[in-house]
């Protein structure tokens, strides 16, 4: 029997209120800090009008509130319960960071943030983003495109694959210190390397027009939009280009729950409930959750579908 909590069904992923307030004192968690700000930047602060994406979702879809994309996360090096990550990252330093690049590339390198930024600027792109658990946001992300990166660093013949791993931390992330859960730190995800290369393939370094928040994965992540988030790794120290397929970390935990592509699609359930539709994040009440049908690869099957063609998206899920 898994002793595992995650990915549970949406409806029970709403922490009730006095559950939440009673893990915070269980918790001793240091009060308000991170939840009244996030650890922001000089970048203007967004409750402005966001700007109309390059690519990605359709600007008319509505971006789910800003509250609820910094509040309701998934970041287990925090804590298992959506509110952990904003509530217990108050200690964690996203600065100085440095990204190393690596593996089959010809010019390998350890890149200081800033200096990542320096070079492929930030853009707006809102997107989609569909948890495994059913449920959906839409995210207002600035970053660059990883093909970018990629051309910069220059693949080498050969590669297929590339692999990222996240910070390990356990002084600052309560979550890598142990307990009932582990997931296996530090957590990692790999991409082929034409989903690598993808256009719609991001490494975001801002959300709403701030820096990213801990909780969001800071102070760099990537963003798959097709796929389902656990694919988005978050605080990103290594990119690794591989002819190897990478072991990714909900792939190693239960393999026969999460495929290494984890391409969204509502044909393929997830053994333990319906992938068909999924509940909308920052709509409806709590009597009554806002739903909608889930689409094939998140509704990005027009820029994305040509990569998987004629491969059985059931076996290779
Ligand atoms: N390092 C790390 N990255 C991670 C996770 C995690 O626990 N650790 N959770 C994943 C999951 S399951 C989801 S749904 C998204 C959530 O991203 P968000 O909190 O910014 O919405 O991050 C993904 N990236
Ligand atoms: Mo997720």
């Amino acid at each position: 029997m898994a002793v595992y909590r995650y990915p549970r069904p949406a409806s029970s992923d709403i922490t009730p209120r006095q559950l939440f307030f009673s893990r915070r004192a269980m918790l001793g968690a240091a009060a308000g800090g991170v939840l009244a700000g996030g650890l922001g930047s000089g970048r203007a602060r967004a409750d402005a009008p966001v700007a109309e994406p390059t690519r990605g979702w359709p600007a008319s879809e509505k971006p789910t509130p800003r509250d609820d994309v910094t509040h309701y996360n998934n970041f287990y090096e925090f804590g298992l319960e959506k509110s952990d990550p904003a509530e217990l990252s108050g200690s964690f330093h996203p600065r100085p960071w440095q990204v190393q690049v690596d593996g089959l590339v010809e010019h390998p390198q350890s890149w200081d943030l800033d200096a990542l930024t320096a070079r492929f600027g930030h853009e707006d792109r809102l997107y989609r983003m569909r948890c495994v658990e059913a449920w959906s946001m839409v995210i207002p992300w600035q970053g660059f495109e990883l093909g970018a990166l990629l051309r910069a660093a220059g693949v080498k013949a050969g590669a297929k694959y590339v692999a990222f791993t996240s910070v390990v931390r356990p002084s600052e992330m309560p979550g890598q210190r142990g307990g009932l859960f582990s997931l296996q730190w530090p957590y990692r995800e790999g991409l082929r390397l034409d989903e690598a290369m993808h256009p719609l393939t991001l490494l975001a370094t801002g959300v709403y027009g701030d820096s990213l928040p801990a909780q969001n994965g800071a102070p760099i992540r990537l963003v798959v939009p097709w796929k389902y988030g656990f694919k988005g790794i978050k605080s990103i120290t290594r990119i690794t280009v591989t002819d190897q397929q990478p072991p990714t970390s909900w792939n190693r935990m239960a393999p026969n729950e999460y495929g290494f592509y984890a391409n969204v699609n509502p044909d393929v359930d997830h053994p333990r409930w319906s992938q068909s539709s999924e509940q909308i994040i920052g709509e409806g009440s709590l009597f009554k959750t806002a739903r909608r049908p889930t689409r094939l690869f998140n509704g990005y099957a027009e820029q994305v579908a040509d990569l998987y063609r004629g491969m059985d998206l059931r076996k290779d899920f």
